[in-house]
């Protein structure tokens, strides 16, 4: 941990990318963990145009808990120090996969202040945003909705009446452009730390390896081996909301 915590200077360029295991202490299930299915389906086959273009009712509904779970949720330690590193680090960059808003919750709870629109790059949108299916003319891109339950389902557009879709990125859609330039511009960095993802889904994975060619100090913090582990120069093995606020008591230690 020593090896990590005499990199992170305050002119070092620090990089972060996190998965669904950082929410996991404040009671999100992970894809891929247990509790991570619902009603027996995999998540790769909910989150995709095809299933909700087959069934709304469906894709919505599995939404829909997932949104009164989360609501119900608290950022953890693992937010909180990282959304304190975005004051103390000035080339301080968070990549997040997760949709669940936690980490931009953390920036209220931390630094009492909304997070701003580059504090937290969305990798995947956000559960708490929708789109018009039909992306409308009379509608924004897409609009933030926070209704713990929708008075129809599936909910729909208040513009055009069709349906309106949850605001993430689905399996087989492009993320947005700009997005991915700016998460990979960050792997340009001294320290990149991976925290609670399972580097399976691309193009985020791929940023681990980027970062490490690029020749920054790459670190994995999981309690299970993913297949980054072997790749990169430090893993930390356990969970995020332990070892985090572990190398932030060490920095301020320095
Ligand atoms: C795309 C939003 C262009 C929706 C999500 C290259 C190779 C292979 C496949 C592909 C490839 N390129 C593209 C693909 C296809 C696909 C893909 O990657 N498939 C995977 C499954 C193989 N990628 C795409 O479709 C992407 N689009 O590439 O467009 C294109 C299009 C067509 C064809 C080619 C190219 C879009 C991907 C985004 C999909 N949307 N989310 C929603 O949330 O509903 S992805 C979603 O799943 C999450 O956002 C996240 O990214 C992923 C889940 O991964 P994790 O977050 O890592 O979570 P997981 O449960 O897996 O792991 C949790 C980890 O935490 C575990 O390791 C566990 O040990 C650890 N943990 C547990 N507790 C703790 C902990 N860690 C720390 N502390 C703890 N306490």
């Amino acid at each position: 941990m020593q090896a990590l915590v005499s990199r992170l200077t305050p002119s070092a360029r620090i990089t972060v990318l996190t998965g669904a295991g950082v929410s996991a202490a404040s009671g999100v299930p992970t894809f891929r963990g247990a509790g991570g299915l619902w009603k027996n389906f995999r998540p790769e086959t909910l989150a995709t145009a095809e299933a909700f273009g087959r069934d709304p009712r469906l894709v919505w509904e599995w939404y829909a808990w997932r949104r009164s779970l989360i609501a119900a949720c608290e950022p953890n330690e693992a937010h909180l120090v990282l959304a304190g590193w975005s004051r103390r680090f000035p080339h301080f960059t968070l990549i997040t996969q997760n949709v669940d808003g936690l980490h931009e919750s953390a920036f209220a709870k931390a630094l009492s202040r909304p997070a701003g629109p580059t504090d937290v790059i969305r990798l995947h949108g956000s559960i708490w945003e929708v789109r018009c299916w039909q992306d409308c003319d009379a509608s924004p891109k897409w609009w933030r909705d926070e209704r713990a339950t929708f008075p129809e389902m599936p909910p729909r557009c208040p513009h055009c009446g069709d349906l309106i879709r949850p605001g993430v990125v689905w399996f087989g859609e492009s993320l947005d452009p700009d997005v991915v330039s700016q998460a990979a511009a960050a792997t340009e960095c001294d320290v990149f730390i991976t925290v609670g993802t399972s580097a399976v889904v691309y193009p985020a994975a791929g940023f681990i390896e980027q970062a490490r060619r690029n020749g920054a100090f790459t670190v994995e913090i999981n309690p299970e081996a993913t297949p980054a582990t072997r790749s990169v120069d430090l893993a930390l093995q356990g969970g995020a909301e332990t070892i985090l606020p572990q190398v932030d008591k060490l920095i301020m230690a320095v």
